[in-house]
C-alpha cells in the first residue's frame, strides 16, 4: 500500500480573512491523519488552513494560481474527461485540475465534476465553498465580515462558536451561525462582508426513462463498471466490505474483474447475528482473500458515541445503519485502505421499499432523493477516523443519475426488488446471490434489535424505544459534536439513562 492509493487529503479547516497574520486555528478532527499547515497571501485576502492527510505529503491537495488558491479533501473521478478539456497530463493533481477548471469555466466549473470531495477556493475578494453532487464529504461554513471559516467536520467549527462549548444544541443546522453547504452546491461568499450566494451544481433527476429491459441492463452494467474502475487503487488490492447482498456483491464482482491482483473482502457480524454464509458464497465464487470479523453486541453498542462523532448526524435510523460499519472500520487495523462499499444502492433503486406497487416505489425514491442531504451517511470520516478511505460506486454521479431516472418498473419487476441491478450482475455472481433479497445492515448484524434490547434492559417501555433512541443520538451529538467531548470519555449506559429519564418526564 502506498500513499498514492488514497486521496492527498481527507479533510481540512481553512480560514480566509482580510486581516493579516491570522494563523489557522488548531483543530480536533475525528479524522485520523497528519496535519499540515498551509498559508497563501492573495491580493485581497489571505488563507490559512490545516489539512488532515493520510500520507507524508499533502502538496497534491492544494494549488496556487494568479490570484486564486484551491484546497481539496477527497478525489475526482472524471479526471480523464477533464484532461481532455484542459489539455492537462495524468500527473496533474486534483487541486490543480480544480484550479484549471475554475480558470476556464469560473463558478460553473463545479458542474463538470464527478467526485467525492469538498473544496475551498479563494479567488479575488471571494471564497467558494464547494461540495460534490451528493455532498458526500460534508462541508461546514461560518462566515463573519472579514473572516470565512470552512471545515469538513462541524465539531471543528463548533469549537469556534461565540456561544461557547457545551451549549445544548438541536442539530448541526441549528448550531448558531454554522451552515452546512448543501449537496451539489457552491456557496459564494464575499470575504470582507460575509455576504453569501448559492449556486447549484447538481439536482436529483425528476424525469424517468422508458427504455427496454436490455437497454436498461446494459446501461447499468456499463455505468457501474466505469464507476468501480475509477475507484480502484492504482496499485495494490482494493478492499470491498461485503455483506453478500446484491449491492456489495456487485461491487466486489466488478472490482474483481478489473483488479489484476484480485481483491480482498471483509464481512462483519455480531455475537447476535451475521450473514457470513451469504458473504462466503460470494467470496468463494470470486476467490477473494476473505476475512470475517465478529463483534460482541456490547462492543458494537459502545461504538455509538464514535459513530455520532464521525457522522455528525442526529438521525437515529442513519446511526443504526452506520454503527456496524463504524465498528468494522475501527477493527480494521494496519495501513490505510481504499474501501469500496455497496452503500447507497437502495436509495435510487427503492431497495428498502418492500412492496409491489410502482407509484409507491417511485414515491419512496423521490422522497429519499429529496431528503438525503445533510444526513452525512456517506461521510468519509466514518472510515477515516481509522485511516481508511471509503467510496461508493452507486453514488457515482453518472450511476446515480441513471439509477434514479430509470422508470420504477425496471426497479421492481417480476416480483423482484432491484431487478435491473440483479439482472446486470447475473453473469458474475452465483444465482443464489443474484436472487436473494437481503436484510439491511442494521438488521443483518442485529444492531437495531441489540440497541432496542439495551433500552428495554434499562427499563424503557417498549412503545418509548424509538423516542429514546432518537434522544440518545441527540445527546451524543450535543456532547461529542457541539460540546467537544471525546467519544471515549462517554459511557453509553449513562446516556441511555439520561435519555430514558428525559422521555419519561
Ligand atoms: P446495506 O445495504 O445493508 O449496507 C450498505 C453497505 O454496507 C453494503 O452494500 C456493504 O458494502 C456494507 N455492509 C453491509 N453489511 C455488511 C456486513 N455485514 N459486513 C460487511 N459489510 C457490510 C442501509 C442498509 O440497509 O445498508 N443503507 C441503505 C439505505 C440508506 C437509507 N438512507 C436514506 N434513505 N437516505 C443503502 O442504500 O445503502
Ligand atoms: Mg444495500
Amino acid at each position: 500500500m502506498t500513499d498514492t492509493d488514497l486521496p492527498a487529503a481527507f479533510g481540512f479547516l481553512a480560514s480566509a480573512h482580510t486581516g493579516r497574520g491570522r494563523a489557522a486555528p488548531s483543530a480536533a478532527f475525528a479524522t485520523r491523519g497528519r496535519h499540515t499547515l498551509v498559508g497563501e497571501r492573495l491580493r485581497l485576502q489571505s488563507v490559512d488552513a490545516t489539512l488532515v492527510h493520510p500520507g507524508a505529503d499533502a502538496s497534491r491537495a492544494h494549488s496556487r494560481g494568479a490570484d486564486v488558491f484551491a484546497l481539496i479533501a477527497g478525489e475526482i473521478y472524471n479526471r480523464d474527461e477533464i484532461h481532455a478539456t484542459l489539455g492537462t497530463r495524468a500527473e496533474v493533481s486534483d487541486a490543480e485540475l480544480l484550479l484549471g477548471l475554475f480558470e476556464k469555466y469560473g463558478v460553473h466549473a463545479f458542474r463538470l465534476l464527478n467526485g467525492r470531495y469538498a473544496a475551498l477556493l479563494a479567488a479575488g475578494d471571494r471564497v467558494l465553498a464547494v461540495t460534490d453532487h451528493a455532498g458526500s464529504v460534508p462541508l461546514y461554513v461560518r462566515a463573519v465580515p472579514g473572516n470565512v471559516l470552512a471545515a469538513t467536520e462541524a465539531k471543528v467549527l463548533a469549537a469556534h462558536t461565540s456561544a461557547g462549548r457545551g451549549a445544548p444544541l438541536d442539530g448541526v443546522r441549528r448550531l448558531p451561525g454554522l451552515h452546512q453547504v448543501p449537496a451539489g452546491a457552491v456557496l459564494d461568499i464575499r470575504t470582507d462582508t460575509g455576504a453569501v450566494g448559492v449556486h447549484r451544481t447538481w439536482m436529483p433527476p425528476v424525469h424517468r426513462l422508458l427504455v427496454s429491459e436490455d437497454e436498461a441492463v446494459n446501461l447499468v452494467r456499463t455505468a457501474l463498471e466505469r464507476a468501480v474502475v475509477r475507484r480502484l487503487p492504482p496499485v495494490g488490492r482494493p478492499l470491498v466490505v461485503l455483506s453478500g447482498g446484491i449491492d456489495s456483491s456487485g461491487v466486489a464482482a466488478l472490482s474483481n474483474s478489473a483488479a489484476p491482483q484480485g481483491i480482498d473482502t471483509l464481512s462483519m457480524g455480531t455475537t447476535a447475528s451475521d450473514e457470513f454464509p451469504q458473504a462466503r458464497l460470494v467470496a468463494g465464487h470470486l476467490r477473494s482473500a476473505h476475512r470475517e470479523i465478529t463483534i460482541p453486541v456490547g462492543e458494537l453498542l459502545a461504538q455509538l458515541p464514535h459513530t455520532v462523532h464521525a457522522a455528525e448526524t442526529t438521525d437515529p435510523e442513519i446511526i443504526e445503519y452506520l454503527l456496524p460499519l463504524t465498528a468494522l472500520y475501527r477493527r480494521l487495523d494496519g495501513p490505510g485502505r481504499r474501501v469500496l462499499t455497496g452503500y447507497g444502492a437502495d436509495i435510487p433503486l427503492g431497495g428498502m421499499h418492500r412492496e409491489d406497487r410502482l407509484p409507491e416505489l417511485d414515491a419512496a425514491v423521490v422522497l429519499d432523493m429529496d431528503t438525503f442531504d445533510g444526513l452525512n451517511e456517506m461521510s468519509p470520516v466514518l472510515s477515516a477516523m481509522n485511516g481508511h478511505w471509503s467510496t461508493h460506486p452507486y453514488w457515482d454521479r453518472e450511476v446515480l443519475d441513471l439509477l434514479t431516472s430509470l422508470e420504477a418498473g425496471l426497479k421492481r419487476r417480476r416480483g423482484r426488488d432491484k431487478w435491473v441491478l440483479r439482472t446486470a450482475m447475473a453473469d458474475l455472481l452465483p444465482a443464489e446471490t443474484v436472487n436473494r433479497p437481503k436484510l439491511g445492515v442494521h438488521e443483518g448484524s442485529g444492531t437495531s434489535s441489540g440497541f432496542s434490547a439495551l433500552l428495554l434492559r434499562s427499563g424503557v417501555a417498549e412503545p418509548d424505544v424509538p423516542a429514546v433512541k432518537a434522544r440518545v443520538v441527540q445527546e451524543l451529538f450535543d456532547r461529542t459534536v457541539a460540546g467537544g467531548v471525546h467519544p471515549d470519555d462517554i459511557a453509553v449506559d449513562e446516556v441511555v439513562e439520561s435519555a430514558a429519564a428525559g422521555v419519561a418526564a
